[in-house]
């Protein structure tokens, strides 16, 4: 990970992270290597914000600094071939982050799934609408508050009351979401990274 590139993220000093992210491509760094330095300094704006040193401001912020620098990556790229089947994701209802999904999206649609992408904000009756349609392998919901885990563990228990897990894998992921959530909320993996999903989610297309 690059210190200086986790640094100015936490610091929001847009340029210096823009300059880095330059420099680490050039050097031949990965996109998911230097998402992951960004990712870092976006735990330490989060920790930040809980200490009362930043505020809302800084946050619609760090959300708009992270964007110009994941355009300057590139390299992550759009839809490939989809030979892996199809991957349902949104974000639970009452939680409007993004970016870490966008992501996923990214990088999963590169891997070859064909990813449907349900937005921010969405309800139980979108994700069972989507899966009924389009039959996916895989589900996954994105979480980044943690007064949205409820809404994630209801949101799993009506799409198992509809009948719809026994063919469907259910990932969760999101900052804040930890192993013990997600057995909380009866996912069937936690994914920390882009990365572990194109991993999880490939291995359950191959069983
Ligand atoms: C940027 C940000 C915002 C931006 C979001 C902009 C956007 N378009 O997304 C804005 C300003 C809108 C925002 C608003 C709020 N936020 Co906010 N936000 C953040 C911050 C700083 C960074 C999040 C981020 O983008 N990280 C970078 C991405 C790349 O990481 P990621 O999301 O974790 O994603 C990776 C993995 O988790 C995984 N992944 C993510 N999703 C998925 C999904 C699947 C299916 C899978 C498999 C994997 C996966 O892969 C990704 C790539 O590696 C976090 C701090 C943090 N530690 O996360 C707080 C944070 C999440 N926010 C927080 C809060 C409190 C809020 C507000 C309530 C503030 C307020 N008072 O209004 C509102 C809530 C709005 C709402 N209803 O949703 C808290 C939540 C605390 C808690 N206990 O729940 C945090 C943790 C900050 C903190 N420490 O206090 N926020």
């Amino acid at each position: 990970m690059s210190k200086r590139l986790i640094e100015s993220m936490a610091d929001l000093d847009e340029d210096i992270v823009l300059e880095e992210v330059k420099a680490l491509k050039n050097q031949g760094v990965s996109a998911l290597q230097i998402i992951e330095s960004l990712q870092e300094g976006m735990s330490i704006v989060g920790k930040r914000f809980e200490e009362k040193e930043y505020f809302l401001s800084e946050l619609i912020m760090s959300a708009e600094v992270f964007n110009e620098a994941s355009q300057l990556i590139g390299g992550m790229k759009e839809a490939g071939e989809s030979k892996n089947g199809v991957f349902v994701l949104g974000t639970i209802y009452d939680d409007i982050h993004d970016i870490g999904k966008n992501i996923v999206t990214t990088i999963m649609s590169s891997n070859g799934f064909e990813v449907i992408d349900l937005g921010v904000d969405v309800p139980t009756g979108k994700f069972i609408e989507a899966i009924k349609q389009y039959k996916p392998k895989v589900v996954g919901i994105s979480c980044l508050l943690t007064t949205c885990f409820d809404n994630v563990k209801a949101c799993i228990q009506a799409i198992e009351d509809a009948g719809l897990r026994n063919d469907t894998k259910i990932l969760v992921g999101g900052g804040p979401v930890d192993d013990a959530a997600g057995k909380y909320m009866r996912a069937d993996i936690v994914a920390k990274n882009a990365q572990n999903t194109v991993d999880y989610c490939k291995k359950f297309v191959e069983v």
